[in-house]
């Protein structure tokens, strides 16, 4: 059965950034509890700062589980990326990554990596980036592997990525790897852009999605939007997913609204 999930953020610099909570994990969790979501996702800016935080307390207390930790901060606050043309530069971002994930297997959190990716450019070929970014997933998906968790990666739109914009090039980016640890995460905001079709870039990623961000077109709350979900549910029905989907959407018109839309499309679209 689909799970739902809600975003935090407590990254400064994200503020402005699609996740429903900002600022404050406590709260965050209390309010996804007390709508009936299953769990949140954190963004937060380093690992020293999600292990400072009582998760498990937070986690018991509320009945909540942590579906998903992500990385970005190591782009957003310290421009890392894994396909940095310097190897100490790399290095650096596999660090960042190593720690995310280490902070949330306890917690059976899977890390992902979005921004991180980086991007091919005037320095660095495709075939060249593919490489380091293949590198660094198969280093990474072993090391969650070994803490018993799993490792996402997320294919972005065009203006934030090109090395996989559609789950066709996601299957295919993973195709090559030697783990087996790494999967997909289908970002309906991105389809949106990038997809044909949603439903059959669904049905593209397949058994390798591990993870969905629900959203609406305009990066809102599902249900604020014109995205139609039944077919979306029935892809993923197909695929026999049963991961989590996780609202990572503006917090239009405010935090709580947000929340409460999605959950409200959650169980139109899931549970009916
Ligand atoms: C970025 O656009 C995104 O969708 C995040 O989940 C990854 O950093
Ligand atoms: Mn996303």
């Amino acid at each position: 059965m689909i799970k739902s999930a809600v975003t935090i953020s407590i990254v400064e610099e994200a503020r402005k950034g699609p996740f429903v909570f900002h600022d404050d994990v406590a709260a965050g969790c209390e309010k996804a509890a007390e709508l009936g979501f299953d769990a949140v996702e954190i963004f937060a800016p380093s690992p020293e700062a999600l292990n400072a935080l009582p998760l498990a307390e937070l986690l018991a207390k509320h009945n909540l589980s942590l579906a998903a930790v992500g990385t970005g901060a190591g782009m957003v606050k310290h421009g890392l990326h894994l396909c940095d043309a310097d190897a100490a530069r790399r290095a650096k971002a596999c660090d960042f990554i190593r720690g995310i994930i280490e902070a949330g297997a306890p917690y059976g959190a899977p890390a992902i990596i979005g921004s991180m990716q980086g991007k091919w450019d005037a320095v660095t070929d495709k075939a060249t980036a593919l490489s380091y970014l293949r590198d660094s997933l198969n280093v990474l998906g072993e090391h969650a592997k070994g803490l018993g968790t799993r490792l996402f990666y997320e294919p972005l739109n065009r203006y934030e990525t090109n090395l996989a914009t559609t789950m066709k090039e996601g299957v295919e980016l993973l195709a090559p790897l030697a783990t087996d640890n790494v999967l997909l995460l289908a970002d309906l905001f991105h389809m949106n852009i990038e997809e044909t079709s949603i439903a059959d870039g669904l049905r593209d990623g397949g058994k390798h999605i591990g993870h969905v961000h629900f959203v609406d077109s305009n990066r809102q709350a599902a249900g604020r939007g014109h995205m139609n979900y039944a077919p979306i549910a029935q892809a993923l029905a197909d695929i026999d997913y049963d991961g989590y989907a996780c609202a990572e959407a503006f917090p239009i018109p405010d935090s709580y609204q947000a929340a409460r839309q999605t959950i409200e499309t959650f169980n139109a679209v899931f549970r009916t």
